[in-house]
This record gives structure tokens, C-alpha cells and sequence, in this order.
């Protein structure tokens, strides 16, 4: 018996309507879902498998690239396809205002970040919104990859006005760290989240594929005194993150 045959079963049955790709793809769907291909495991070559199958390349690339899409299994141009290693899925409590790294510290993961862009600039309209500033304040913006280990989990785009974040150059890996140095601690925050389809660009730095799933969040967070001293929109990757909940029955 060829890897092929081991891995995805024998002769695909030729009194079948379905399209012989949609076959193929279901037999590697299978033999993932079974574990017989753990994440990262190289699948066998196209030729390998079309032969094995007496399918074209074609069939075999159109089943490949389709589960490509679903972000089933991952291609490195030049040495071959292999099974994507799916985020652990992490649980995240609704009712606790925590920082990222705060976050990823309790899961025993270290959190870190890659600057993608931070400025000072005037408030934009809507950010003036948002933070009650007026249009003449400034902000610092900073654009983050949030990590965890090594697995990006979240695009994250903060505004803070300047006057409790005066240089964005003093945020090192928690931002919630260098607001706490300065005595601006958020206490209390609105948090909105939506489903969301991720642009190319932005799964790209997600390390995934152009639509797919994501959470998009938006943080509102006060101080003490209620003044709103951050705003947040963040784009989480949709398979690495679960959102928790806890509800009470109100007892009047
Ligand atoms: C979380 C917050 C984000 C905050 C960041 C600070 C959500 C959806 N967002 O990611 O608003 O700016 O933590 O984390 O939870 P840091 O202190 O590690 O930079």
C-alpha cells in the first residue's frame, strides 16, 4: 500500500456523481480530522496522489487549494503543502478589564508585539468623538501585531490622547503597563464586538487568508474620574479566540 493509499484510502468509487475533487478533498479532510496528519505534517506530492488516485494534477491542485482556502492546510511555494496548525483557541472572560499581555501571562504564554506604526497627530473627527477631545488635541496612535508565543492573534490600533501618553516610543510590550506608569489605568470600559471578513492585507500579517473570519472589537476604556482614555479596535483571528460571558438572573 503506497502513503497516499494509507493516508487517504483507496480507489475513489467510480459510480460516485459528486466531482472527483470534492471526493479527494473529503478523503484529506478525513484523514486531517482523524489525526492520521498532524498540524504541520507534509502532505504526499501531487503527482504522488494523482497517480495513486488516476486523477489529473488538476484535480488534485483544485482539492489542494480549495482546503488551502478553509485554512485546513497551508503551501510554501517550492516545498510543498502541508497541514496548518490551527491557534489554540483561547477563552476569554467579558467582565474583566485586562490588558493583552495580562491576558496571555495567565494562559502561560508570553505576549509580545510588532510595531506596524506609531505616531502623534491630531485627533481625526471620530477619535475626537470618541475620546471627548476637541479638534485642536493631539493623540498618539499605535498600530500593534499582537502575539502570543509565536502565533500572531490580533491587529490591535489604539488611540490615546497625549495627554496621559505623551511619546508613543515609551510603550515597550504592554501598553497597559506604560499608562499604569503614568497613572492612567483604565478601570472600566465599553467593549463592541462584530464579525468580520479580513482583508488581504490584514491576514497576511494574521498568517491567513484573505475573508477569513475574524472578530472586530472595540474598546472604549475610562478612568477613575470617567474620563475615556483609550480606543481600541482590534481585529482578532477567528478560530484563535472564544469569547466568555457570565450572566446572572437579576433578582430585583
Ligand atoms: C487588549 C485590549 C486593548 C488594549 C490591550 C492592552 C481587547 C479586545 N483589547 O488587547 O484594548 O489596548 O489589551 O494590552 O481586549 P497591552 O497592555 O498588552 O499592550
Amino acid at each position: 500500500m503506497t502513503r497516499v493509499q494509507d493516508l487517504f484510502g483507496s480507489a475513489l468509487p467510480p459510480d460516485d456523481p459528486a466531482p472527483l475533487y470534492l471526493r479527494l478533498q473529503s478523503r484529506i479532510k478525513a484523514a486531517i480530522d482523524a489525526g492520521a496528519l498532524a498540524p504541520l505534517a507534509a502532505l504526499p506530492g501531487e503527482r504522488e496522489i494523482a497517480e495513486t488516485f488516476g486523477v489529473s494534477r488538476v484535480t488534485v491542485r483544485k482539492a489542494l487549494s480549495a482546503l488551502v482556502e478553509q485554512g485546513l492546510l497551508m503551501q510554501r511555494q517550492g516545498s510543498g503543502t502541508f497541514v496548518a496548525q490551527p491557534p489554540r483557541k483561547m477563552e476569554q472572560p467579558l467582565s474583566r478589564l485586562t490588558s493583552f499581555t495580562e491576558d496571555m501571562r495567565l494562559r502561560g504564554l508570553t505576549a509580545s508585539a510588532r510595531w506596524l506604526s506609531r505616531e502623534v497627530s491630531l485627533a481625526s473627527p471620530r477619535e475626537a468623538m470618541r475620546l471627548s477631545l476637541s479638534p485642536s488635541d493631539t493623540v498618539a496612535r499605535l498600530r500593534r501585531l499582537r502575539i502570543a508565543d509565536a502565533v500572531p492573534m490580533a491587529i490591535e490600533c489604539a488611540t490615546i490622547p497625549t495627554r496621559y501618553l505623551p511619546d508613543p516610543e515609551s510603550v515597550e510590550t504592554s501598553l497597559y503597563d506604560a499608562l499604569a506608569a503614568r497613572g492612567a489605568l483604565p478601570v472600566r470600559a465599553l467593549q463592541r464586538l462584530s464579525a468580520t471578513n479580513l482583508a488581504a492585507a490584514d491576514a497576511a500579517l494574521l498568517d491567513t487568508h484573505a475573508g477569513a473570519a475574524a472578530l472586530e472589537i472595540e474598546r472604549l476604556s475610562f478612568l477613575e474620574g470617567g474620563a475615556p482614555v483609550e480606543f481600541t479596535q482590534s481585529f482578532y483571528r477567528g478560530d484563535a479566540y472564544d469569547f466568555v460571558a457570565e450572566l446572572n438572573l437579576r433578582r430585583e
